[in-house]
């Protein structure tokens, strides 16, 4: 068996963070952990749509009023609600893993505390994905950085929006020096010696 906890990714576009906590994820089921995995591609499409993705259901007042972006005060209320998330699936016993970008302190300090609130100390594991820049802008997957250096795309993280990276994290992984399965095993065997798996 094992304690629930959320194991939470954060780092730039392109860090490398859901490829590592997908590979993660997979190998505490291989073992059979429980474990949940929120990130983008699951969250941003159902719990928290944007204001696009609402408009095709809805109209266009409430598609604004309900849609979250890439503001600071939209930020703020999607970490929010994946915190809330993950402080439940964490008091179901799974080994929640997160990964986005999160890139206000204020926030994931927020998730922190809750979790630290509800359940014991220790149940909030940080992982700092820290990539260079450089390296997340040479692999830009989406074209985000492409698009964000022409100017057509406004408050990208690392170009014209900040990322505050975190102070104290449990982990800090050196994204842009080894690979994914390396960096997954790391995470792996603190997880380990936290006594968690
Ligand atoms: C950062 C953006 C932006 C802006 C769209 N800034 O590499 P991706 O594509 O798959 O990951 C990024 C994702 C960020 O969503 P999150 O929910 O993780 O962000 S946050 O925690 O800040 O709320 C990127 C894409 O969406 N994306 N616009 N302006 N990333």
């Amino acid at each position: 068996g094992h304690r629930g906890c959320v194991v939470w990714f954060t780092g730039l576009s392109g860090c490398g963070k859901s490829t590592i906590a997908n590979l993660v994820d997979r190998q505490l089921h291989e073992q059979g952990a429980h474990t949940f995995l929120l990130d983008g591609d699951n969250v941003r499409h159902g719990l928290n749509p944007s204001t696009a993705m609402l408009a095709t259901s809805h109209d266009a007042d409430f598609a604004t009023r309900f849609g979250l972006g890439f503001g600071p005060a939209d930020r703020e209320e999607n970490i929010r609600r994946i915190g809330a998330v993950a402080d439940l699936f964490c008091q179901a016993g799974l080994i929640t893993l997160a990964a986005f970008v999160s890139p206000y302190r204020k926030d994931r300090d927020l998730v922190r505390q809750r979790l630290e609130s509800s359940g014991a100390v220790g149940d909030f594991i940080e992982v700092f994905v820290d990539t260079p820049l450089d390296v997340c802008e040479s692999r830009d997957p989406k074209g985000l950085y492409k698009k964000a250096r022409a100017g057509e795309l406004k408050g990208m993280t690392g170009i014209d929006d900040p990322y505050e990276a975190p102070l104290n994290a449990e982990i800090t992984l050196a994204g842009g020096s080894a690979a994914a399965e390396e960096l997954a095993a790391l995470v792996i065997a603190q997880l380990k010696k936290r006594g968690i798996v």
